[in-house]
This record gives structure tokens, sequence and C-alpha cells, in this order.
């Protein structure tokens, strides 16, 4: 298998938590794939049409995403403890821990794509409620 990676990704960072904490990191490659959001990757695009990171390509040639996709797909490679129980309150738990990192990751995106912009033209109110939105995220890990 194939994963398209980058190290700047933090939902690539995500899924290879995932991979080392269930053992099978070593059952895929990883391929530095450059993304940019004004700049579609066309090999990427061949694997997944929204040309973004994390893609995971099996085997058979299919492709996996979006990182909790790959998350979950990765926990069914391995014996162990799983970590999305098949059912019930603990799946649901894990869920949405995963869906709490998700939208803190998103945040963090928004928030650097923001401050990258030349002061003037950074919007002080969705600076605000990124850090609003942020700071309520920390009290409740
Ligand atoms: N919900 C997606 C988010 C993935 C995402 O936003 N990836 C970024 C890199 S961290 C990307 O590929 N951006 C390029 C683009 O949007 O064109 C997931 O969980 O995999």
């Amino acid at each position: 298998m194939k994963l398209h990676w980058s190290p700047r990704s933090p939902f690539v960072r995500k899924v290879m938590v995932c991979a080392y904490e269930t053992g099978v990191a070593d059952r895929f490659e990883c391929v530095r794939t450059p993304v940019a959001m004004d700049t579609p990757n066309l090999s990427l695009l061949r694997d997944n049409p929204l040309s973004k990171l994390p893609t995971l390509v099996l085997d058979d040639g299919s492709a996996l995403f979006d990182s909790s996709v790959i998350c979950e797909y990765l926990d069914t490679l391995h014996g162990g403890a799983p970590l999305f129980p098949a059912n019930g309150s603990e799946r649901f738990r894990a869920l949405q821990q995963q869906a709490f990192a998700d939208g803190l990751l998103d945040i963090y995106l928004l928030w650097r794509q923001e401050r990258n912009k030349p002061p003037a033209q950074q919007r002080a109110q969705w600076l605000a409620a990124f850090s609003v939105k942020s700071d309520r995220f920390a009290r409740r890990i």
C-alpha cells in the first residue's frame, strides 16, 4: 500500500499515530506528495479527486480518503485492541474524540491561512473566534 504523505500535514500525522499505535506502519510506503489549495496535484488527483492528503492507495489500486476513513481501515489490519470499537458507547466515544481532533485541525489550518495574509487583510474577528474555540477545546482535554 502507498500513503500520499507530507510531514507538514496534521491529518497525515493523525494517520501515522494510528498506524504506529496499531502496529501497521510497516504495511505501507509513505510517498512525499506536495499539495496546495490553489494548485491541485495531478498525480494525487488520479487517486483522490479532492487532491487532499492523506490518501491511502490499496494494493488493488483503489484509494481511501479522508483521514478518518484511513484510520478506521488501518484499525481493521491488526489483531490487537481496536482504536475504534465495533459498536456501543465506546465506538461513539472514539468517533467523537476523532471528530474533536479533526475539528481542531480544521481550525488550525484556517487559522494559519488567515495569519499568513498581510496583516491588513487578516480578519480580526476570525482570529478571535479561532482563539475562543481553541481555548475551549484545550479545557475539554
Ligand atoms: N478532512 C480531511 C482533511 C484533509 C486536508 O485538509 N488535508 C490538507 C493537508 S493537511 C490538504 O490536502 N490540503 C490540500 C487541498 O485542500 O487542496 C481529512 O481528514 O483527511
